[in-house]
């Protein structure tokens, strides 16, 4: 495997601070540009390298580290910027990377430096944040070690692994049929390949009697897999950059954008070779494509000679098997639960259509929307207005938080899928969750979707384990809290970057009276407004004569007619299919066998079947936004 090209690593000054303690200044130039990479063997295709390669450099620091990446978007043709998943940016909230959120977009040709300070331990990763972005590989792992973390003298070494889905198309290739009206459910594309560290059929050399410490760190864009190794358990020391009190195990769920750290000890014996096997969660697929390899082998090589034989799977499916349950995880801190909180946010998750009958995701009835100005732009132009949660417009779905509020986010799923969200700048406490991973997992699909009770619930954890994603289940719920203690725009969003695409996402305004004044905006980041064409003043709108005037702020598409639903927009592309393509039988809405386009969009007519009266009505499909 490719090793992270060492000369991007530029150390540029060792700072000796208190005592034994160092910090130094860690820079990473990285010129983003289209390389060619073909991970699973199956095909070539172009993906986001650094300086020519791919897959990228692993990002590794030490705990206290000044950590500086100079990026320069060397695309042609493609918005780019960086998230560094997991960290607090406590003091940096313009250092987050979320496009249009805490930045703009940074355009073909501009540069963008990020530099921030990492008083964090553990196992983070770094990703593009804008549309549709880091499907094309621009996701890697980013480590902050730590000498002092309470195991250290338990291993010997360390590794770190990647686990991921792939795509053969580029994601712009793919959007425009995903959000479209040929595909009203909202089916997600399904992936060509699940890979393991980016590519397949890999052996970890080891030694036997030896513990590692291994990183395991779920990069995909959509699927979460299972992870188990034959013959071996392990013990979970830490979840997203949370030490926690060491939890024997076997199988992991590792959902998008969550990490765990496990020590392994190897055998004795070094006669066999063992399988570390991954099972794609097929649960989170609409469609099966007969030539897609859901569960992989890869192996702990103890002996080269020796043979390196496919996984025996033990069971018939992804949905037998039994995965820790990460909210019985203790914090090595043990930092007790947060008081009743002083502010609730309770939404619910809906996937629906709208309109110009793509499908949306929503929680309750807002679909994000992107506004004109980066939020964090309009906390810092509108003075005493900041406050008012009006000025960030009515798609953003913003809730302005007060600084040091304790905050409950009560999350229900009225959605029959699972999702994985994640809160920037803070990790959670997470309280509750039903139903629990394990056998139970899918059981509300059996009937309604049960909202959490206030009244009826499990009891609260006394020390809560703390994570930064956290999966929502099928139709049920969780609740987690949180202290405002970190003054910044921070997106809370499912991490399937599909749904996020689809609207999935809300922004939490925290403390923007302390936000604007501790923020000092390096002049780069106007400048890559500027070259963007974007503003970076004003509300959501771009209005800064009047902050509550919105006109011309970005919006949603207006609802459907009443008495239409989502099974009259299948029938009526079903209709429309049939009319423009002629073909006999569409079985499944997966976008892999929606790869015709029957017409412009504009030259479509939907006839809407009324789902009461069966009257149809013709429409006009508004010309995509
Ligand atoms: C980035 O890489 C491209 C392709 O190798 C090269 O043409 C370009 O000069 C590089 N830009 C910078 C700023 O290093
Ligand atoms: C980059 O973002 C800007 C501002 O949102 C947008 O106008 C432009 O079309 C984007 N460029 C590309 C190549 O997507
Ligand atoms: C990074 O930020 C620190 C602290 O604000 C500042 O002293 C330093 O000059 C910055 N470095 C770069 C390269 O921007
Ligand atoms: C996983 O890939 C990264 C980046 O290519 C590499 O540095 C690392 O050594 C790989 N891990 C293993 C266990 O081979
Ligand atoms: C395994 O390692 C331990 C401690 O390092 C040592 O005491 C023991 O003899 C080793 N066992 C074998 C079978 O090598
Ligand atoms: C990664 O996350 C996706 C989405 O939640 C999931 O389907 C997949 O199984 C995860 N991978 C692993 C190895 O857990
Ligand atoms: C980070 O590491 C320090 C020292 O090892 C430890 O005291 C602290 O609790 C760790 N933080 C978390 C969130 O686990
Ligand atoms: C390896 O041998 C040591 C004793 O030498 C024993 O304590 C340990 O449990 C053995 N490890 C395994 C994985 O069997
Ligand atoms: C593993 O994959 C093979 C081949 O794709 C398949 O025959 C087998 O049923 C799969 N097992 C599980 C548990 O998914
Ligand atoms: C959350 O909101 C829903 C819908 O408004 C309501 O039915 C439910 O009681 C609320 N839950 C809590 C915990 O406030
Ligand atoms: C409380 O919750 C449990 C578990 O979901 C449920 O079986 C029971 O009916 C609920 N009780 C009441 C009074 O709602
Ligand atoms: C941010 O820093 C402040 C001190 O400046 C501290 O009180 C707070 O707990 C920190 N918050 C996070 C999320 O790190
Ligand atoms: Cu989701």
């Amino acid at each position: 495997m490719a090793q992270p090209a060492r000369a991007v690593l530029r150390i540029v000054t060792v700072l000796l601070l208190a005592g034994w303690c160092t910090a130094k200044t860690v820079t990473y130039d990285f010129n983003v540009t289209w390389v060619t990479a073909n991970p699973d063997g199956l095909k070539e295709r172009k993906v986001v390298g650094i300086n020519g390669q791919w897959p990228l450099p692993v990002i590794e620091v030490d705990k206290g580290d000044q950590l500086i990446v100079n990026m320069h978007n060397g695309l042609p043709d493609k918005n780019a910027t960086i998230h560094f998943h997991g960290m607090y940016q406590n003091g940096t909230n313009e250092m987050d990377g979320p496009s249009m959120v805490t930045q703009c977009p940074v355009p073909p040709g501009a540069d963008f430096t990020y530099n921030f300070t990492v008083n964090q331990n553990g196992t983070y990763w770094y990703h593009c944040h804008t549309d549709y972005c880091y499907p094309d590989g621009y996701r890697q792992a980013f480590i902050v070690h730590d000498t002092e973390s309470y195991f250290y003298d338990e291993y010997e070494e360390e590794f770190t692994i990647t686990l991921s889905d792939w795509y053969h198309e580029l994601s712009e290739g793919i959007a425009p049929d995903f959000l479209s009206v040929y595909n009203p459910t909202g089916a997600e594309p399904i992936p060509n390949a699940f890979l393991f560290n980016d590519t397949l059929n890999t052996k970890i050399p080891v030694k036997p009697n030896t513990t590692y410490l291994i990183r395991l760190i779920n990069i995909s864009a959509f699927v979460a897999q299972y992870f188990y190794i034959e013959g071996h358990t392990f013990r979970i020391v830490e979840i997203d950059g949370v030490y926690t009190e060491p939890a024997e195990a076997d199988t992991l769920y590792i959902a998008v954008a969550q990490r765990y750290a496990v020590l392994l000890t190897t055998k004795n014996s070094t006669d066999q070779n063992y399988a570390i096997v991954t099972v794609a969660d097929s649960q989170l697929l609409d469609t099966i494509p007969s030539d897609l390899h859901l569960n992989n082998t890869n192996w702990l090589e103890y002996n080269a000679n020796a043979a390196f034989d496919q996984a025996v799977m033990t069971v018939n499916d992804s949905s037998s098997l039994v995965p820790f349950d990460d909210i019985t995880l203790v914090p090595y801190d043990h930092l007790p639960l947060y008081p009743d909180p002083d502010h609730q946010i309770n939404v619910t998750v809906y996937m629906g259509n709208l309109l110009n009958g793509y499908g949306y995701a929503f929680l309750d009835n807002i679909s994000y929307t992107a506004p004109k100005v980066p939020t964090l732009f309009s906390v810092l132009s509108s003075g005493d207005m900041a406050t008012n949660s009006e000025i960030y417009g009515d798609f953003t779905h913003s809730v302005v938080l007060d600084h040091n509020d304790v905050v409950e986010i009560v999350l229900n799923n009225g959605d029959t899928g699972s999702h994985p969200f994640h809160l920037h700048g803070h990790n959670f406490q997470v309280i509750n969750r039903a139903p629990s991973y394990g056998a139970t997992f899918y059981d509300y699909l059996n009937g309604d979707p049960v909202p959490y009770d206030p009244n009826n619930h499990t009891a609260f954890p006394s020390a809560p384990a703390r994570r930064d994603t956290f999966v929502l289940p099928p139709q049920g719920y969780f609740v987690i809290r949180f202290v405002a203690d970190n003054p910044g725009v921070w997106f809370f969003h499912c991490h399937i970057d599909w749904h996020l695409a689809q609207g999935l996402g809300m922004l939490m305004v925290e403390a923007p009276t302390q936000l604007q004044e501790r923020s000092r905006i390096p002049q780069q980041h106007y400048d890559v407004c500027a070259a963007a064409g974007v503003p970076s003043k004003g509300n959501a709108a771009g209005n800064f004569n009047n902050f509550l005037d919105l006109t011309g702020q970005n919006t949603q598409q207006p609802p459907l007619p009443g008495g239409f639903t989502s099974r009259g927009i299948v029938a009526l592309v079903f209709s429309v299919l049939s009319a423009f393509v002629g073909i006999a039988s569409i079985v499944v809405y997966g976008l892999s066998d929606l790869k015709f386009h029957p017409g412009k969009d504009d030259d479509v007519q939907m006839v809407v079947e009324e789902y009461h009266d069966n009257t149809p009505t013709i429409y006009d499909i508004p010309k995509s936004s």
